[in-house]
């Protein structure tokens, strides 16, 4: 159950922050470092002290080529670490970063209250899961799978082809129930996309928010970054932070980092320059 918690993320002057708690031996940019629950949660709750709104936990790692886990392995990775997240922070709001609704459905009963699914609930049972739960959803936009995303990354428009997939996706959200205000859509930067296409989702997240629901942008770290710059993932924080420029101008938008802390000074100075406009 999501209650009032999502509507307060978007009272902040500054796009919300989720932060990102990966528990994969394998995601790119933080692989292997928070395997242990203990590590996890203290990592979470630094991010929480650090000003993230929400924190993400992942089970399974999404980047390209990365080999998909069964359920069970994914379920016990991340549903420990968010009960234990939220004995130690009772009002935090927890995102479980799945595809697999009993996955999902783990993670709701462990007291997390927003799925962020990357193929858009593709899982027959997913909606109706979010929907039934009083639960809100991320519906990301991902060309086919993990493994072979980055094989075809030709578009004729890649702006106008991931808003309609989203538009579709979250018109089924809706039917399935979930409110349109809990159906957040994020154009999943780096999923099956070359730079340029990614720059031109970053340019039009203002059309993306004016299908009426609040959007998530994701490009903490990743590789369009060390495309434009020759920097190392580990070196990548300056292009992430540019990447969100067009965020602060959006009323409903939550970006997911994994440097909280620079990113809430990023956007609470760059939002403070456009209220001052
Ligand atoms: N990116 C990743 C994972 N989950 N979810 C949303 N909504 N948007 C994203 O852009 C997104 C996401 C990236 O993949 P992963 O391998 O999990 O790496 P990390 O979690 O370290 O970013």
């Amino acid at each position: 159950m999501v209650d009032n918690r999502l509507a307060a993320l978007w009272g902040h002057r500054r796009p919300a922050v989720m932060g990102i708690v990966n528990v994969t031996p394998d995601s790119f940019a933080d692989g292997g470092r928070f395997v242990a629950p203990g590590d996890a949660v203290e990592h979470a709750v630094r991010l929480v002290a650090e000003g993230a709104d929400v924190i993400d936990v992942g089970g399974e790692s999404t980047r390209p080529g990365a080999a998909p886990v069964t359920a069970e392995v994914e379920r016990a990775r991340v549903v420990p670490i968010i009960a234990a997240l939220l004995h130690r922070l009772p009002r935090l709001l927890v995102s479980v970063d799945t595809v697999k609704a009993t996955v999902a459905a783990a993670a709701l009963d462990a007291g997390a209250s927003v799925v962020n699914d990357v193929s858009a609930g593709r899982d027959p049972a997913m909606l109706a899961l979010v929907a039934g739960r009083g639960a809100a959803i991320v519906l990301m936009h991902m060309r086919g799978e993990p493994q072979t995303m980055q094989q075809d990354t030709a578009y004729t428009d890649v702006v106008a082809e991931v808003h309609e997939h989203l538009r579709a996706r979250a018109a089924a959200a809706v039917s399935a129930g979930i409110p349109p205000d809990r159906v957040l859509l994020d154009p999943g930067i780096g999923f099956g996309k070359n730079a340029t296409g990614n720059l031109a989702l970053l340019r039009s997240l203002g059309d993306l928010a004016a299908l009426g629901h609040p959007i998530v942008v994701g490009a903490s770290r990743k590789s369009f970054i060390g495309h434009l710059t020759g920097a190392a993932v580990s070196d990548r924080l300056p292009g992430s932070l540019a990447a969100l420029a067009g965020t602060t101008r959006l009323s409903r938008v939550l970006v997911r980092v994994h440097d909280v802390a620079a990113t809430v000074q990023y956007l609470t100075v760059a939002a403070a320059l456009e209220g001052a406009a």
